[in-house]
């Protein structure tokens, strides 16, 4: 074999495997972090039940210490993603199990609930329309999704409780609050990107780097499909 086809070779070689490599980084990074898929069931047509969990320190994955968001999967399983994919013209009732601290808003009005059906919530039992962060443990995380005018804040705890979450996925054995609201998909499929507005990324610039920035720990999408 003469020099150029030898060359040719190693060159051909190298290009096939840069492009193998380059497709499962790529590949990874569409299917992470995973989409959680909500379904409604048979009896209950037009109506999914979403259940989350959001803490200080969520663990897992290659940031443990970020604060972040579980969702919880049909076989009941917690993920930890903020991608949640639920049909179109759909009632979405939604469960939070909140297991961090919390404190003042910057801005009062992130405390206000919007976009849910009756615009509000149920905090602990207790039907609520606006939460005072001034007052109490304050507000810990919110869910806000813009397009759909969703925002709802989550009451946070007092870090000192004795069964504190230190470390996701945190269980109901530990100190929280439980808020439910429901919003509708509407009829427009389409990503709706939603994330925490309280700059809730300690040890970043005014707390807006690191888990704020990445899509399944404070930012993600609620996926409306046809
Ligand atoms: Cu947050």
């Amino acid at each position: 074999m003469n020099k150029g086809a030898r060359i040719s070779i190693v060159l051909v070689s190298a290009a096939v495997a840069v492009g193998l490599i380059l497709f499962g980084i790529f590949g990874y990074l569409r299917t992470y972090p995973p989409t959680v898929v909500f379904t409604p069931s048979p009896t209950q047509p037009h109506t999914v039940d979403v259940t989350l969990q959001v803490e200080g320190a969520v663990g897992t994955g290659p940031h443990p210490n970020w604060v972040g968001w579980y969702a919880k999967d049909a076989q009941g399983k917690w993920v930890r993603t903020t991608l949640y994919q639920v049909p179109e013209k759909t009632y979405v009732h939604v469960t939070v199990y909140e297991y961090d601290s919390g404190g003042p808003l910057r801005n009062p009005y992130w405390g206000k609930i919007t976009g849910t059906v009756g615009n509000d919530a149920v905090l602990n039992g207790k039907e609520v329309s606006v939460l005072d962060a001034a007052a109490g443990n304050g507000v810990a995380h919110t869910m806000v999704a813009p397009a759909l005018n969703l925002s709802v804040p989550m009451w946070g705890l007092s870090g000192t409780e004795k069964t504190f979450c230190q470390s996701g996925p945190c269980t109901l054995a530990n100190a929280h609050n439980t808020e439910t609201f429901t919003f509708y998909t509407g009829n427009h499929p389409h990503n709706y990107r939603w994330q925490c507005f309280i700059p809730c990324g300690a040890g970043f610039l005014n707390g807006n780097g690191g888990p704020m920035a990445e899509t399944g720990y404070m930012a993600g999408f609620w996926k409306v499909v046809a």
